[in-house]
Formats: structure tokens, C-alpha cells, sequence
């Protein structure tokens, strides 16, 4: 299957779980309601869901149905970031996803409580054995809240977030942007793989190999993120170019150029292929999802 396809069919297959979660979900006062589903359903690639199916997948996993609920809570966390790194407090951002960021349209309070709200129910998602046929060692569950947990937290994207905005107005250094990096996005996209894995059941082996892919997907993700900053067109990004250098923002182009940029989004993407290798062919979605990544133009 061309890759375009698997995405499409994925992404329907978790918008379609999230739209009927919330359609059987009672929450007053409704507007909280409406901020919530409003971000969620403004579009997104739903890269960190399709990441933790393909792993599944790679991993001889079952029905992806059984499991959609899972792999819709690292949305539920991603969504609820980018409505928190909006506000003006943050990044102060109009246009996320094509359209008003949540604050614009809901104000300010009702953007933080949706944001706030969205990662709970993350953590009700995960926690909730709410499609039974699926059959996960509640070891397994354990261990996935634990992880994920741990990735949204202090010592993962929130510690990358207040690093990031510490760092503004800085001289760019490797370590700092390293870290930043590291932190803000690549370990809940690690985390978005290992999951599959560990849902899967998967060998010690073949969740070792899983996290290298996942490190380099991470890395290489955010290194395209920065050119797009640069280089990309605001539409189809659905947000503004130009930002980051607006914001004196620590990032790859800034410390060391375009050219070497992309260099290294070749090399580090090249590296999550090559962290398949003992994989058989079950594992060519999340091969190709690589290459999606480094030729993506938004
Ligand atoms: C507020 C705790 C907290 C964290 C915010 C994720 C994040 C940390 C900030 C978002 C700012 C940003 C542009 C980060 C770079 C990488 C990134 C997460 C891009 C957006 O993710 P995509 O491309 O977005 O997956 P879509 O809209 O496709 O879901």
C-alpha cells in the first residue's frame, strides 16, 4: 500500500474513534466541550497515533480497532500542547491547524481548561479497558501510563517547553538544543512507538530497536519542523513562517544552516530505517513513514 493511503486510512480510523468518544461524552458547561473538540478536530497529521498503529503492526499486533483508543490519547496529549504553546503567554499564536489558535476563539481560561481536560482524558483513555476484545496484559497498560506519563511530563515535553522558552533571546548551543529538542518533541514520538510495541507484547529486542527508531524519528521530525520554519509555505502548514526567527528561537537552521539541516534530517531518518533492519516486512509502514517524514511539507 502506497504510503498516502495507509496514512489516510489510519488517520480516518482515529478520527472516527475520537469523533464518537466524544459524541457519548457528557461534559458541562458545553463550551468546555466545544474548546476541546474544537482543537482536536481542527485537522493534524495524527503522526504520534499512527506511529504507536504502525508499531503495532510491525509487531505482529491484533485488530488495530482493539486498540485506537490507546494510540488517540497521545492526540489527546499532543493537542492539548500545542493549545497551551499558543497562548500569550507561550508563543502567543493566531493560526494553528489553519485556523484561530483555541484562546482567540474561547479566551484564555477556557483554552487552558480544554488543554487541561484533553490530557486528563488522555490519562482515562489509557487507563480505561474500553474495547475489552483487545486482550492487554494489564502489565502491558501499566507500563504504557507509566511511559507516557513520564514522556508528557517535567522530565520530558513540559521540562522541553520551559527550557525552549528560557532559552529565547539566548546564543544557540548544541547541548541546550539538543536538549530542547530531545525533550519538547522527541519523547512523546518515542514514546508513540515504544507503545505499539509494548501493547504487542513485543520481545526486549524488538522494543530496543523500536526506541532507536523512535529517537531517530524524533530528532529528524523536529529538524524538518525548523526548515518548514524557514522554507515552508504558511498554508499548507496552517501556520505562520518566519516564527521562530521572530522569536530569537533556538533551532537547527539558526546554529547551523540550512544545508547542514537538512543534512542531518537525511541522516538521523536514514538511522530509523536502518534501527529496523531485523524486522520483517510488517515493519515497511513504518520504513516508509520515515520517508514521509523528511519529504513532508507540512
Ligand atoms: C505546552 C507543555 C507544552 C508543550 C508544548 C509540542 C510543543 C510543546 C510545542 C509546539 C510547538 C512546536 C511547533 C513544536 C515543534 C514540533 C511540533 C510538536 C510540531 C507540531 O506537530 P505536528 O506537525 O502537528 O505533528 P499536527 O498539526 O500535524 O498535529
Amino acid at each position: 500500500m502506497e504510503i498516502e493511503s495507509y496514512l489516510k486510512e489510519k488517520k480516518r480510523l482515529i478520527d472516527s474513534f475520537m469523533e464518537d468518544h466524544f459524541s457519548n461524552l457528557k461534559i458541562h458547561p458545553a463550551r468546555l466541550k466545544s474548546a476541546m473538540v474544537y482543537s482536536l478536530m481542527a485537522g493534524g497529521k495524527r503522526i504520534r497515533p499512527i506511529l504507536c498503529l504502525a508499531s503495532y503492526e510491525a509487531c505482529g499486533g491484533g485488530r488495530l480497532d482493539d486498540i485506537v483508543h490507546y494510540a488517540s490519547a497521545l492526540e489527546f496529549i499532543h493537542t492539548y500542547s500545542l493549545i497551551h504553546d499558543d497562548l500569550p503567554s507561550m508563543d502567543n499564536d493566531d493560526l494553528r491547524r489553519g485556523k484561530p489558535t483555541n484562546h482567540k476563539v474561547f479566551g484564555e481560561a477556557m483554552a487552558i481548561l480544554a488543554g487541561d481536560a484533553l490530557l486528563t482524558e488522555a490519562f482515562y483513555l489509557l487507563s480505561s479497558n474500553l474495547k475489552s476484545g483487545a486482550n492487554i496484559a494489564p502489565k502491558s497498560i501499566c507500563k504504557i501510563i507509566s511511559e507516557v506519563a513520564f514522556a508528557s511530563g517535567a522530565c520530558g515535553m513540559v521540562g522541553g517547553q520551559a527550557e525552549d522558552i528560557l532559552s529565547e533571546d539566548l546564543t544557540p548551543d548544541p547541548k541546550t538544543l539538543s536538549f530542547i529538542h530531545s525533550k519538547k518533541t522527541g519523547v512523546l514520538l518515542t514514546v508513540s512507538v515504544r507503545m505499539g510495541g509494548i501493547i504487542a507484547n513485543c520481545q526486549q529486542g524488538e522494543l530496543n530497536s523500536l526506541t532507536e527508531y523512535g529517537r531517530n524519528i524524533g530528532l529528524g521530525f523536529q529538524v524538518i519542523d525548523d526548515i518548514l520554519n524557514v522554507e515552508g509555505d504558511s498554508k499548507k502548514l496552517g501556520k505562520p513562517v518566519g516564527s521562530d526567527k521572530r522569536k530569537k528561537k533556538m533551532t537547527y537552521p539558526s546554529l547551523y544552516g540550512l544545508k547542514k539541516s537538512r543534512e542531518k534530517a537525511e541522516e538521523v531518518l536514514c538511522g530509523a530505517i536502518e534501527a529496523l533492519k531485523s524486522f520483517d516486512k510488517k515493519a515497511d509502514p513504518l520504513r516508509k513513514i520515515a520517508l514521509y517524514l523528511l519529504n513532508r511539507n507540512n
